[in-house]
């Protein structure tokens, strides 16, 4: 059920500590963590308690939680001292999206090109 911890799903693992990661920060509704393949100097992810296949679904399910992942972002940020980052949410296969449970990556410590690829 949307919402409900999925078996199959790798962040799920990772909310019930079933996989280690290296968590930055935590609250009721959230967890951030190092990404295991950063692609900057800073590259943490935000995700949410909450199963969601990604952030639309997150949204229109739980919109208040959606809010957190996004303050939450930016609280690593300020923890990271990061004075310019990106906050990024790949959805769907085409847009790089491998992990089908709602994350943000919050990506900085090195200048960040305009488009992204
Ligand atoms: P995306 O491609 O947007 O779905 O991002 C998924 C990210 O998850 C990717 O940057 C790599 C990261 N990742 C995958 N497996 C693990 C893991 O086991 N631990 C951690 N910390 N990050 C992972």
């Amino acid at each position: 059920m949307a919402g409900e911890p999925q078996d199959d799903c790798l962040f799920c693992k990772i909310v019930a500590g079933h996989i280690p990661a290296t968590i930055v920060r935590e609250t009721d509704t959230t967890i951030a963590f190092q990404d295991i393949n950063p692609q900057a100097p800073t590259h943490i992810l935000v995700i949410p308690r909450l199963h969601h296949r990604d952030i639309a679904t997150l949204a229109a399910a739980a919109p208040s939680v959606a809010a957190d992942v996004l303050r939450e972002a930016g609280e690593v940020a300020a923890q990271e001292k990061l004075e310019s980052y990106r906050v990024v949410f790949n959805t769907g296969s085409g847009a790089g999206q491998t992990v089908w449970h709602a994350h943000a990556h919050v990506l900085g410590g090195r200048g960040l090109q305009w488009p992204p690829g």
